[in-house]
Parts: C-alpha cells; sequence; structure tokens
C-alpha cells in the first residue's frame, strides 16, 4: 500500500473531521488494527452502508467511532449480544465486531463462547494487549503467569488460557491469529473472516506499551513491536519446537476454515419452511 492510496483511504472511510484526534498513545497497536480493517474492507469493495461496526468499551472500542460506517459502541462485554440482534434482523449486512481481551474474554468470555458455538455470521477482531488497558492496567484472562500489571504487582499467579483454543473447542467457522507487526497476514485474515459465512474470528496480538510493557520489561513500544517480530511465529513452526523452545512463542495463521452457513441463514431458511407448511 503505498503512501497515496492510504491517504485515499482515510478520507473515504475515517470520520477525520469529527472524531480526531485519536486516544491512542504513541506506540499503540489498535490503529494498526484500524488500516487492517479499512484496507480489508475497501479490498472487499462492500457499500459503507452494508457495513456494520460493533464494538464494546475500552480503548479497542474506540475504533467504531472513528470509522465512516453504521457503527454501534455498546457496553462492555455485550458487542456480540448487539452484533447477534443486528445480525439477525438484518442478515444481509457485514457485521464485524471489535472488542480488547478483557472485553471479549473476561466480562464478555461467555457470549465469545456461544457466538462460536453458534456459528452466528459476524467477525470477530479480538485486539488482545494481555491487559485492560483504558481503565488503567487491570490483569485480564490473558495476562501471561508470572508478568507484573497494576493488580498482579508481584506477578500474576492465575494461568492465562488461549483464545485460539476456545474459538476452536467452541466451533467457530474461522479462527486465526496475527499481529500487528505482520501487517500484510492480518489483512489478509481479516478479509477472509469477514468473507466467511459463519462467525470469523481473529485474534490480534497488539502492544499497550502504556499499561503492559512499562511494567514489564520492555524499554519502549518499539521493543514490543520487536517481541512480536519474532515470537509471533507460524503454527507450522512451531509445532516443530521442543515442549522447552515454545515459551514465549505465539503460534499465528488459520488454525480453522470451514465454510458452514451462519445460523441466521439456517434461521432464515426454516422459517420459510414453516410459512410454506413443509
Ligand atoms: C460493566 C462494566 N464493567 C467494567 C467497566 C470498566 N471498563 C471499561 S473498559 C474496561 C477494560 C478494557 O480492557 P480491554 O477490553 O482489554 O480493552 P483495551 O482497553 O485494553 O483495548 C473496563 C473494565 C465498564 N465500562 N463496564
Ligand atoms: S492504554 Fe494501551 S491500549 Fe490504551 S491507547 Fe494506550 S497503549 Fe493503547
Amino acid at each position: 500500500m503505498n503512501e497515496i492510496q492510504g491517504t485515499q483511504l482515510i478520507h473515504k472511510y475515517l470520520r477525520h473531521n469529527k472524531k480526531f484526534p485519536h486516544v491512542f498513545c504513541p506506540g499503540c497497536g489498535h490503529g494498526i488494527v484500524l488500516g487492517s480493517l479499512v484496507r480489508s474492507i475497501d479490498a472487499l469493495g462492500l457499500a459503507k452502508d452494508d457495513v456494520c461496526i460493533v464494538a464494546g468499551i475500552g480503548c479497542s472500542g474506540r475504533l467504531a467511532v472513528y470509522v465512516d460506517f453504521n457503527t454501534v459502541h455498546t457496553t462492555h462485554g455485550r458487542a456480540l449480544t448487539f452484533a447477534t440482534g443486528i445480525k439477525m434482523a438484518r442478515p444481509e449486512m457485514n457485521v464485524i465486531v471489535v472488542m480488547g481481551d478483557g472485553d471479549s474474554m473476561a466480562i464478555g468470555g461467555n457470549h465469545l463462547i456461544h457466538a462460536a458455538r453458534r456459528n452466528i455470521g459476524v467477525t470477530a477482531l479480538i485486539l488482545n494487549n494481555n491487559i485492560y488497558g483504558m481503565t488503567g492496567g487491570q490483569c485480564s484472562p490473558t495476562t501471561p503467569s508470572g508478568s507484573f500489571s497494576m493488580t498482579s504487582p508481584y506477578g500474576q499467579m492465575e494461568q492465562s488460557f488461549d483464545c485460539v483454543e476456545l474459538c476452536r473447542a467452541a466451533k467457530a467457522n474461522y479462527v486465526a491469529r496475527g499481529s500487528v507487526f505482520h501487517v500484510n497476514e492480518l489483512d489478509k485474515m481479516v478479509t477472509e473472516a469477514i468473507s466467511n459465512p459463519g462467525f470469523g474470528v481473529v485474534e490480534i496480538m497488539t502492544p499497550c506499551f502504556t499499561q503492559f510493557g512499562r511494567k514489564n520489561k520492555y524499554k519502549s513500544p518499539v521493543e514490543m513491536f520487536n517481541y512480536l517480530k519474532k515470537n509471533v511465529i507460524s503454527q507450522e513452526r512451531y509445532n516443530d519446537l521442543s515442549e522447552s523452545d515454545r515459551d514465549g512463542k505465539i503460534p499465528s495463521g488459520v488454525f480453522v476454515k470451514k465454510s458452514e452457513p451462519g445460523i441466521e441463514e439456517k434461521y432464515y431458511a426454516m422459517a420459510r419452511q414453516v410459512q410454506e407448511g413443509i
């Protein structure tokens, strides 16, 4: 993507003269996800009116505020419930949900499991910065064991869990993990997830230097990007590593890719059958 195209996309898709300047800290990865979202929608040629972005609360939730589509900035942990209602009522709409790791896996964890189980035809972008960014750095379900946060000043005692494994087990159609360092791959995953007829999840590793990096071993946002560069590796490379060498490494790529119809499609087919008395 050259600079001219990038600028054109900003003018086409961002509420650039209304909602800016944005709230993201220098070095935050959330803006890169915003870029990926806009490029993917543009590449798919979707009309703005046919796209609805739904977000929860958190720094990640701000993404919905900046883009010129149908947008809903909902309550913390409930973005998927709003999105489910929208998709059931307007199945032709491309519904894309943006959530933080806290939003999607802590308070909204149950909704994530059941959105995947139902295979509702929405796309979930999960911005995993391993921390609650907006509220001051409390630990989340993905804060790595032993790392420091506002609520684990002596090191996190709890185990973290794996978003990909969770969504795979809950039977989502499309499950992928990428990072904001590996932008070209990320764009492909977001585009594929939006195109998938069922529930598409992309977990996106993204740095929060302000609330996570400063309390841990990172000296700058650049170090956090270098961490992603070195440690987010393909699942093939990850599988070839010994158990001990896997420590700290994050497997990425597409883990599940099915093309089952979304539940809304099944619902409308059933409604037609019932109405026709078949
Ligand atoms: C019901 C409810 N509980 C708690 C909060 C406070 N709150 C706002 S954002 C947030 C956490 C955000 O963390 P995350 O979802 O990981 O997103 P990030 O800010 O890191 O992008 C919390 C706990 C709230 N707004 N509503
Ligand atoms: S607090 Fe963290 S997640 Fe929030 S804008 Fe700053 S760097 Fe980004």
